[in-house]
């Protein structure tokens, strides 16, 4: 179906001029669709990528819950909602999606205008500034009681991970695991430490609560004054620990190089970025977090990153089906590249962890 067509299908207000590619997401397709007059919203269409995402309307109804328990926090702080929420766009027959004719599904936002976004975190200010937004973001949604659908069950749940790739070594579908003996031990050797690490979280000593799950740097929007304006890409909240997002974030704020550098001598966890998300986040949190929560905060970057090896890893050994790929060796040159920045974390542990009980004390 063509993509004018599928921009008619939602309550858009005045009229579409364009509608143009936007992003690189590894999941979904993104555009932005345009609209002629200057006082009528853009919009950001979404292609939702349906073998992932297997249930569109229950992620969407998460979505709406989330948004509109944000909108509400904003309005009582005399913020403004269509800046700092997001705003999802109903399909004309109401419904928070459209489903084509070939079967897929596609979702609309308001796109909110002049904002900044950034790929890397250059300072400790913006670190700073970044944390707080998560941290704000978390506190937002702690009263959010509605009950969220679980739609990626186990998505950052190693012990479910684990399943999956010891599935995938298993079967070695096109035949890359022979090569693989030096990765491969990589997620072996850590396999214990990650899975206790996971214990408490199935025992409730680090509880579950409505997280974002997806805290990467270009999740974020800023404002001109360096600020968190709004946390975009709600696809993956859920009910998981606060942990997560801080550690996903510390995986994507922290690294000197790219995801997917080909260069591993630029790939390294800044630490002094470290620092600042930290008081960032803390200055939001440390009124909800608990002393266990706290205790693992610094190793659950340890604990994304390393998670993230293993998808990597686990996609190039399964043949390349989840993540978009720019070349066949793609997933195998991310692999290297977390797994230079685990280490790099792993280097540093000693002073993380210091860095957090430092902050946390200093705010207690
Ligand atoms: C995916 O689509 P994107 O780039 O926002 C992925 C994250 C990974 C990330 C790796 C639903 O996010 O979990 O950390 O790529 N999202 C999903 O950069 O799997
Ligand atoms: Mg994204």
């Amino acid at each position: 179906m063509k993509l004018d067509k599928i921009a008619a299908s939602f309550c858009l207000e005045g009229i579409v001029e364009k509608v143009e590619p936007m992003g690189e997401g590894f999941i979904n397709d993104t555009f932005i669709i345009s609209t002629i007059d200057s006082d009528t919203p853009d919009y950001l269409l979404q292609r939702k990528n349906k073998r992932i995402f297997t249930d569109v309307p229950a992620m969407m109804e998460n979505i709406q819950k989330v948004c509109t328990h944000i909108r509400q926090k904003v309005v009582e702080k005399n913020g403004d909602p269509m800046r700092e929420a997001m705003t999802i766009v109903p399909a004309n027959d109401g419904k928070l999606y459209f489903q084509d004719e070939e079967g897929e599904f596609w979702a609309v936002c308001i796109f909110i205008a002049d904002t900044i976004s950034y790929q890397a975190a250059k300072t400790p200010e913006l670190a700073f500034q970044g944390g707080k937004g998560i941290g704000k973001f978390q506190a937002m949604v702690s009263d959010l009681n509605e009950p969220l659908t679980d739609i990626l069950p186990g998505f950052h749940n190693i012990r479910y991970r684990f399943g999956q790739w010891d599935k995938v070594l298993a079967n070695d579908p096109v035949g890359r695991k022979a090569r693989l003996s030096e990765e491969i031990s990589w997620i072996e050797s850590r396999r214990e430490e990650m899975l206790s690490f996971w214990k408490l979280v199935e025992s409730g000593e680090i509880p579950t609560r409505v997280t974002h799950n997806d805290t990467k740097i270009n999740n974020i929007l800023f404002d001109h004054n360096g600020e968190v304006l709004c946390v975009i890409d709600l696809d993956t909240v859920l009910n998981s620990t606060c942990l997560n997002d801080f550690g996903d974030a510390m995986r994507s704020y922290t690294n000197t190089g790219l995801e997917d550098d080909t260069d591993l001598n630029k790939v390294s966890c800044d630490i002094g970025i470290f620092e600042g998300f930290t008081r960032g986040y803390l200055s939001e949190t440390i009124g909800f977090l608990n002393k266990k929560e706290l205790e693992y905060l610094a190793f659950s970057a340890r604990y994304i990153t390393y998670e993230q090896v293993l998808r990597f890893l686990m996609d190039y050994i399964d043949g390349d089906n989840y993540y978009k790929i720019k070349h066949p060796e793609h997933n195998y040159q991310r692999t290297l590249a977390q797994y230079k920045l685990l280490t790099s974390m792993e280097e540093q542990y000693v002073e993380m962890f210091s860095i957090v009980r430092n902050v946390a004390d200093g705010l207690a």
